[in-house]
């Protein structure tokens, strides 16, 4: 943890020029009626999980280059996180992905996650690997299999991953299936959708009142013919069948080319069935690469819709679950989610720009232009300082990446964990 004194130091430094930038865009903004202070505070009020397996180097199947000081064990990941939310107060929680972060000394954990001021956001089954000492294989599916035996161990695991998010107070179970099929014929497709469809009801039977199950779709890879779960339509074909507590998640990288997404984030809305976000950023695929680094405007499209129908008293869904799922292996993984949530931040900060009177009015009258000035008006505003005093008003730094940086904190890292510390990521 950075000591206090240290954070306001390093905020005097830029203090003025931030001071001067915000009184600027708040007068500017002003005079368009719009409340500044509000929208400082929802920026404020937005919380985005971090997965711990985004803390560590990724990689590809060619290779990865460990950075040194990446965190050894969950109580590591989680100091991590707390790092983080400590520089821009913007990521309250860490999600967890079973087995590779399995909680054991509880109390210990729970006490360092209060130290820290994070909560565990959700618990993400793993059924995409064989563990050493698991008695059936996944190569040819788990939750789909066509062996009831391979099956029913994948549904323990999951039933098991709840139990060890209820010790920690989560409330979500995360399921992505890397089941499907590389070759036609291979799988008769109905039939695993039906397979797939029985085992998550056996899950969901075992998951407490007050848990949510969300399901990811994903059009391709590892299998490159079929997926069980390609798309939305099967994840919330499932939820449909499974109940209320079920709910579709969104990950911005699982997604064919020029997929309208924003579209989907609406659809799902006004079904009351998006349950949680995964931000990333994506050239081509599942690249998992910074959020809003390749589609800033496709990420403020998407917040444009999430505000909208935040505003939308017909719009009943539940409160949606944000995390980054992201993987790096060039940049320096908390220097990289420092950058994706600020471009979250920003993305959002300008959705709430948006004139939703005049937007819907252009939109009743059929007036293309006015409607997409409006939208692109709120894009073009610099946001920065706006994002940057919310992160100030949680205690953090105006600047989180160049405070990181100013502290050495990854050499800190590296002198307190090593050089060739071990991570799991994808
Ligand atoms: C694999 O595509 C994946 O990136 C999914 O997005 C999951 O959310 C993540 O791994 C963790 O299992
Ligand atoms: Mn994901
Ligand atoms: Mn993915």
């Amino acid at each position: 943890m950075i000591p206090e004194q240290r954070i306001h130091d390093l905020n005097e430094a830029g203090l003025a020029d931030h001071e001067f930038r915000l009184r600027y865009l708040t007068d500017l903004l002003s005079r368009r009626t719009l409340d500044v202070q509000g929208v400082i505070q929802q920026l404020v009020d937005f919380q985005v999980a971090i997965p711990s397996w985004a803390l560590g180097t990724g990689g590809t199947r060619f290779g990865r280059y460990p950075l040194g000081g990446e965190p050894r064990c969950l109580e590591e990941k989680i100091e991590d996180v707390g790092l983080l939310n400590q520089l821009n107060g913007s990521s309250n929680s860490i999600s967890l992905h079973i087995p590779w972060d399995i909680p054991r000394d509880i109390p210990a954990l729970q006490q360092l996650l209060q130290e820290q001021k994070l909560v565990i956001d959700s618990v993400n089954s793993n059924t995409f690997q064989d563990q050493k000492d698991q008695h059936y294989s996944y190569k040819f599916g788990s939750l789909s299999h066509t062996d009831q035996a391979v099956r029913q161990q994948a549904i323990e695991h999951n039933l098991e991953c709840i139990r060890h998010g209820e010790a920690l107070g989560a409330k979500t179970l995360t399921v992505w299936l890397a089941d499907g099929s590389n070759f036609p014929g291979q799988q008769h497709l109905r039939r695993a959708y039906l397979r797939t469809a029985d085992s998550l009801a056996s899950i969901y039977e075992g998951m407490p009142s007050d848990w949510t199950m969300l399901i990811e779709y994903k059009p391709y890879e590892p299998h490159f013919y079929s997926m069980v779960i390609p798309d939305w339509g099967t994840s919330y074909s499932l939820c449909q069948q499974l109940g209320k507590q079920a709910q579709v998640l969104v990950d911005l990288g699982h997604h064919l080319p020029n997929t309208n997404i924003e579209q989907i984030v609406g659809r799902l809305l006004q079904f009351g069935r998006l349950g949680g976000f995964h931000f990333n950023g994506s050239m081509y695929g599942d690249d998992d690469l910074t959020t809003g680094s390749i589609k800033p405007y496709q990420l403020f499209l998407i917040f444009n819709e999430l505000v909208d129908g935040a505003r939308d008293q017909a719009v009943t869904n539940a409160a949606v679950a944000y995390m980054i799922d992201a993987s790096h292996n060039t940049k320096d993984p908390l220097e990289d989610l420092l950058q994706s949530i600020q471009n979250i931040l920003t993305s959002y900060a300008k959705a709430l720009l948006v004139d939703r009177e005049a937007l819907q009015e252009a939109q009743e009258n059929n007036d293309v232009v006015r409607a997409e000035e409006l939208l692109r008006d709120a894009f073009q505003t610099d946001v920065r300082p706006l994002v940057a005093e919310a992160y100030r008003h949680s205690g953090g730094v105006l600047d989180p990446i160049a405070a990181y940086r100013a502290e050495g904190i990854r050499e800190k890292l590296i002198q307190q964990r090593g050089k060739l510390s071990l991570s799991t990521g994808l």
